[in-house]
């Protein structure tokens, strides 16, 4: 099935053929991942004479979500230009952009923007880590990430999705969707709505820390899940780490949080069954060791101290997006099944409850 209904294949087709490739194109495939974007995957023949294929991420841009299209797009190509001169340290190499044909970073086709990537071949993404020493490499990753972020002044990032990070606006954007509550869905919720309120002082310590100078503001990834790690199908290292569209100033437990958050649960993200949701201790030291090998050089005292409590709060504020999109009825995170975002949600403020219990 596509993951663009709308679009017939010769449209798909010819989205594709506005960036610079050559050589004969012969598949092309959707590839249904992320909660945002539509993503599509071709295959090239090389041109005559040279052998083999290649192949190249295609993905039609959200722009419901990302409002500011150029604004997105400047981001990603600061970003993977300063992160391809920063040299592949660790193993590490940088996500490459393929230029439309008249060498911008995105086109439009069929009244959307579009952009292309290269795809990097050899490797495998995860939902779950194998094993503790795969969760410390991605947590290596990240920290290796940030480090080569902090020589990118934060003035040459625009901010793509405003207050993407902060706990209190995701909070009044709740409060707000609940006062609407457009399609009557509060009701059902409140026992998900009282765990928050009992929480609401938590959410403001970020912020207040942001204003008061005791945590700096730094370029950060914005979307450490685990299945953002691409890791080399032969040497089982990181070899690349993709999606870069919520590269923006932020603060770095963000990042940190958000991998604990993905990659120490020990169900999927969406699980309906609430039995099986929580955090796995020995995940989450060693995502705390690979995090610190790296990020101790740069992390202040109060950082240090806050990193298992930011687990807890992007954790938390990740569920009340879900739960927010919930009342508004899905209109920001794609959904599969009624009550996907409801679910996702729950799982989130289980995983809370976990971490307050164990971390
Ligand atoms: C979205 O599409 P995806 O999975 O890369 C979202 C993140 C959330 C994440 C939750 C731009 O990312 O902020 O943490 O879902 N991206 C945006 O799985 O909102
Ligand atoms: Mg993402």
């Amino acid at each position: 099935m596509s993951a663009l209904p709308d679009l017939t294949g010769g449209e798909l087709e010819a989205a594709v053929r506005l960036f610079d490739l050559d050589g004969e194109l012969v598949k092309l495939e959707s590839l249904h991942r992320g909660h945002i974007h539509d993503t599509l995957v071709s295959t090239w023949r090389r041109p005559a004479g040279q052998a083999g294929h290649r192949r190249f991420v295609h993905q039609r841009l959200n722009e419901r979500v990302f409002r500011d299209i150029p604004a997105l797009m400047h981001n990603v190509g600061v970003v993977t230009r300063h992160l391809a001169r920063s040299g592949s340290g660790d193993g590490l190499t940088a996500l490459e952009l393929v230029a439309a044909r008249g060498g911008e970073d995105y086109v439009f086709a069929e009244g959307t923007p579009w952009r292309t990537y290269h795809f990097v071949e050899g490797t495998e993404s995860y939902d779950h880590p194998k094993d503790a020493e795969m969760a410390r490499a991605a947590a290596l990753a990240f920290g290796d990430f940030q480090i080569k972020l902090s020589t990118l002044p934060a003035t040459e990032l625009r901010q793509t999705i405003p207050n993407f990070f902060n706990s209190e606006a995701r909070l009044a954007q709740l409060d707000d969707a609940c006062r609407r509550d457009p399609f009557e869905r509060v009701e059902e919720i409140q026992a998900d709505l009282d765990f928050i309120e009992g929480r609401r002082a938590q959410l403001s310590i970020f912020e207040t820390a942001l204003r008061t100078g005791r945590m700096p503001r730094r370029v950060i990834h914005g979307d450490t899940k685990l299945n953002n790690v691409l890791f080399d199908s032969e040497s089982g290292q990181p070899r690349c780490i993709v999606d870069l569209d919520t590269c923006m100033p932020g603060y770095s437990l963000f990042d940190f949080g958000d991998l604990v958050r993905f990659t120490a649960a020990t169900s999927d993200e969406d699980e309906q069954d609430l039995e099986r949701v929580g955090v796995d201790v020995e995940l989450y030291r060693a995502l705390c060791d690979g995090y610190l090998e790296k990020a101790s050089g740069f992390l202040n005292a109060f950082e240090v101290e806050h990193m298992a409590f930011a687990a807890r709060v992007v954790t938390l504020t990740i569920g009340m997006r879900f739960l927010a999109d919930h009342l508004m009825g899905d209109e920001y995170f794609k959904i599969e099944r009624p009550g996907h975002n409801l679910d996702r949600a729950r799982v989130q403020l289980r995983m809370v409850e976990a971490m307050e219990r164990r971390l």
